[in-house]
Formats: structure tokens, sequence, C-alpha cells
């Protein structure tokens, strides 16, 4: 293994280091300890060295584990870490405003610059607690939700002045957009909700107050097989989501992992989507982005897709197992000089005491060469991931089908309850299914055809037969006009934790409940039927799904079962 898909020009002209110099600063700032930040961040910073230097001055030999002094106390570095994100777009900040001009300071200071609508205010809602992290461009604090027994989360507080050019606000507002489009996976930070006024754009999410993978392993030097391939479950998860929902995350490394509590069996989440893009089946990108160790070959050599994922998320597992990263070496051209030609290190400890099904997963997920490179879903079905654990049912390998079939089980009133929801959200949180909306209307005739939604399933790799096809067709197409339009497409690709919201919930009920007398009368539900083009159901039937207790209405409470019910149990199969 090693040089045979690495042209040998990469190796010692200008190129790497020309990639050093462009992409590599941002990551460089991340191990020297930032100015304005507080002593929790640089110790932690430092420790980050010791990872790496525990390997480098140990040549022959990559084990060594840090030293014990690196306990950092979890209550100040927690979170912190959310900033990478920040530590990326200062960085930006620094290299495109030459030192000595005054920065353009107006661009991000527009009320609704960002997220492009008027949101609430965020301090009506939570009040804002103790600083937890701390980075150039943001600052996490724990956030406490105003409400009789509200949520403990976190928020992320990004100064607007810093934001200096047009292409800081569009990763800020891509990054939440992309929160919320991967909302609803277990294994990723959920985000409750996204704020901006004059100063600040202020992104509250589910708190993560157990610190972060990269401190754990530090901790322990290196994870047992059975531990670590539960944790590569966790990983890969993250990425078969991302992937089958149409992201690429593009920095996949332990910093950017949060335990979500202090115990041993915490669950582990991804918390951080700053560098991460919306593409389409079989697009090619060439921005080197990503962080050093884990960066892949074909990153670097700036043509590559999503298979660049499933290589960091080996070198992560490699880092689990033995405690070192798989490509280092003293400077960051010797590293990239490594991921694109150094071979795998099987040899030295722990590696021979380690399972050989281990050593080929992880053989198979750092090939060179990103066509023979396992898929998510692949890894997932691995032996040695499955060991203990459960493998993988159903293949995800395809969100839009998932969930078109999830829609398809609704009943027709849940499915305009469904779509009345879909309208009500804000433009972030919907702007992941847009792009997979363009992605299958490909004509961009703004319907999507039987034709389309075939190409489009087939493109993301499900195998569907045409009967199932036209049958989710129907489903999807509320209004029977034999077209699937954008209302209809966003409210089938919606997922359940939006849908289940109490808010959107009782929006909905109050949509059809015209008179506001707490009940859903035939007649209201006709009315509704007529605005959505439904006229080929009887509405007696419609009703007697949802009525319980057959007094002719609905109230609220039949109206949350009915979309609550996941539409698998008696009803759904009605
Ligand atoms: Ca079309
Ligand atoms: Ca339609
Ligand atoms: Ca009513
Ligand atoms: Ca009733």
């Amino acid at each position: 293994m090693g040089n045979n898909c690495v042209g040998p020009k990469l190796a010692n002209n200008g190129f790497l280091q020309s990639v050093s110099a462009a992409v590599w600063k941002p990551n460089q700032s991340e191990n020297l300890p930032l100015p304005n930040e507080g002593e929790g961040e640089s110790k932690s910073e430092k420790n980050k060295e010791n990872l790496v230097d525990s390997s480098k001055t140990d040549g022959s030999c990559k084990q060594g584990n840090p030293p014990p002094d690196h306990m950092i106390n979890g209550e100040v570095d927690k979170n912190n870490k959310n900033d990478v994100l920040t530590a990326n777009h200062a960085e930006k900040v620094k290299q495109n405003k030459p030192t000595h001009v005054r920065r353009k300071s107006s661009i991000g200071l527009h009320v609704e610059s960002v997220l492009g609508r008027k949101t609430g205010n965020l301090k009506d809602v939570f009040s804002l607690g103790r600083k937890l992290g701390q980075g150039q461009f943001g600052t996490t604090f724990l956030c406490l939700e105003k409400s009789p027994g509200g949520m403990v989360c976190a928020c992320k507080s990004i100064a607007k002045r810093r934001l200096t050019t047009e292409e800081d606000i569009e990763d800020v507002r891509r990054e939440i957009q992309i929160m919320h489009h991967l909302a609803g996976q277990p294994s990723v930070v959920q985000i409750i909700g996204a704020y901006e006024d004059a100063v600040a754009v202020h992104v509250v999410m589910e708190l993560c107050a157990g610190g972060e993978l990269f401190d754990r392993i530090l901790q322990r030097g290196h994870y047992s097989e059975k531990k670590a391939a539960e944790l590569a479950r966790v990983i890969v998860s993250v990425v078969e989501a991302c992937h089958s929902l149409g992201v690429m995350h593009r920095d996949l490394k332990p910093e950017n992992f949060l335990f979500v509590n202090q115990q041993e069996e915490s669950p582990l989440k991804a918390i951080d989507f700053g560098l991460s893009v919306f593409f389409k089946p079989g697009e090619i990108f060439s921005d080197v982005v990503g962080s050093p160790y884990y960066v892949a070959p074909e990153v670097l050599r700036k043509h590559y897709g999503l298979e660049c994922d499933i290589w960091s998320a080996g070198v992560i597992i490699y880092i689990l197992l033995s405690g070192v990263p798989p490509f280092w070496d003293e400077t960051e051209q010797g590293i990239f000089e490594q991921v694109l030609t150094g071979e795998l290190d099987f040899a030295s400890e722990p590696w021979p005491s380690i399972s050989e099904s281990a050593k080929d997963l992880v053989r198979k997920m750092l090939v060179r060469d990103p066509k023979k490179r396992l898929t998510a879903h692949e890894v997932l079905c691995h032996p040695w991931v499955r060991v203990g654990g459960v493998a993988p049912d159903k293949p995800l390998d395809c969100a839009v089908l998932s969930r078109l079939n999830q829609f398809s089980a609704m009943n027709k009133l849940k499915k305009i309850a469904v779509r009345v929801i879909a309208e009500s959200l804000s433009g972030e949180e919907i702007a992941g299914l847009k792009e997979m909306f363009k992605m299958i209307d490909a004509d961009n005739s703004g319907q999507i055809t039987l034709e389309e939604l075939k190409t489009g399933l087939e493109r993301v790799g499900a195998n569907v037969e045409d009967s199932e096809i036209v049958s989710l067709m129907q489903a999807a197409n509320i209004d029977n006009s034999g077209t699937i339009d954008y209302g209809e497409f966003i409210a089938a690709m919606l997922h359940l934790n939006k849908i289940e919201k109490e808010d959107h919930m009782y929006a909905a009920f109050s949509y059809f409940d015209e008179d506001g007398s707490g009940y859903i009368t035939q007649d209201e539900l006709q009315k509704a039927c007529d605005k959505f083009g439904i006229s080929n159901i009887p509405i007696d039937e419609l009703m007697r799904e949802v009525d319980q207790d057959n007094d002719g209405r609905i109230d609220y409470s039949e109206f949350v079962a009915m979309m609550q019910d996941t539409g698998f149990g008696n009803k759904g199969s009605k």
C-alpha cells in the first residue's frame, strides 16, 4: 500500500507548501493558544500538542501515552470546541483583512443580515448563564429556558462584527441550516433555535457537558477494542446520516465530538458542522479544508467527494485504538506527505495485540483510492463494528426514500397538517430540504415528475421498484396534480422531530380550527381540504380516523394523538 495512487510530483514541489499556506493556517491556530482565550482553552490546546508530541518524540514506536498532567477541568473546557467553526472563521477574517486597515465592520451588523429574517429576542426565551467556552469568533454560554421546567442548553453567540465578508456570513448561515437539516439524528447535537440581534447570532443547542472525545482519548491513552467499536459505530452513523441527507461533513475529528455527560457510558454527539456543505450525488469539490492528521489524500489533491469523511473517520478509529494518529510528522508539510504516501503502521504497540478484524476495517477505510474505500453503510456492516452491537438493520441509503415511506403511511389529515407546519418553518430550517428538491427537480421546473423522482432516487443509490415509486409519488402528491411541488416535497420530507414539536402541532390545530372553538368540525375540515385542492376524499371518513370519542369533531388531544402516531400502528395500516 502506499505510493501507487499518489502522483510523484505532489510530494516535493511547491504544492504542499501552497496548500499549507492557504489552508492550514486556520487549524494551525487551533494548536496555539489564542490571544483572547481563557486558560482552560490554552491548556486544552497544549494537550493537543501532547498527543502529537508523544508520537513525534518517539519516532521508532508510535505508542507513547500523553503525560498524566493533562486532566482538564471539564467545567472550564466544556463546549469550547463548539467553536472550531469559529476558529476557522476568525482565521479567515485575519487572512482577509490587511492588518493595518480597519475592518469593514458593518457587513454583519444589520439586524437580519445573517438569518435573513426577524427572529424573536433570545433573552425573552432564555437566560444566559456562565461562559462554557470561548473561541475567537464566538462564545458558548450555559443557557436556561425561561419557561417553568425549561431546558438547560448551550448557546453559541457569534459576534457579528467578526463577520467581515459575505463569505463569513454565508458560512455561519450554512452551519445553522445544516444543523437544522440534521435535526433528529440521534448522534448529532440538536439545534433548538437561532436568534439574531444587531450584534450577534445566537445558536441555542442541546447541552453536551461531558467533554470532548479528544480529551477522553488523552486521559486513557487509547480505548479497548470493544469500546472503540462502540464509538466507531456512533461516529460512522453520523457520517451515514450526513451522507444520506446530502451533507458532507469535511472536518471529522475527535474534537468535534462531545459527550452528553460525564458518565463512562455517555452518548457521544457530533457538535460542529462549520466546514460541512450540501452536495449533490457525484459532485466534485476542490477547496482544501479540514484538519491535519484527519484530512483525506484526495482533499489535498483538490478533487474529492463524500468519501473523504470515511477517511477521516478511519483516522479517528486508528487513534481510538492506538492513541496516536496514523499519519504524523514534525511539520504540516510532513503530515501531508504522510497522508499522501505514508504506510499504515500496524507493527508498533499496541497493534500486535489488536484483532485482525479491527486492522482490516482501518485498512479498508484508509484506502487512498476513494472509489475503493468502504461506504458509511459498509463500515457499519463490518464485523468488527458490529461486534457486541446490533448490525444496522435497514440501510439508511437514502433519507428521501425513508421519509417518503413514512409520509405515505400518514392519513390525509395528518399530511395536510404537516403541510401547514412546513409552511410555517423558517428558511434556515428547510434549506437542506430545498437542496434536495433542487437535486431531484432536474429541469428546474418547480415540479418533480415521476421520472425525476425515479432518477433522483437512483442517483442517491436507492433501488426502488417502479410500482413503489408510483405509490410514493401518489402519497406525496397531496393535491393530485400529477407532480410533487415544492411545498408537497418539503412536507413529505419533514422529520418527525419537527412535526411533533408542541408549538408546531398547536399552530396546525389552530389553522384548522378557524373559529377557535377548540374543535375541528367537519365544515372546517372541508374548508382546509378545499384550500389544498383535495377533492376526492370523503370528509366523514377522514374524520372517523381521528375522532376517537366519536363525537363528530376533533379536539386537540385527538389531533395530537394523530400527529404522534408513527403511522405503523393500527390507524396507519388501515
Ligand atoms: Ca421538474
Ligand atoms: Ca402536487
Ligand atoms: Ca372549530
Ligand atoms: Ca372527538
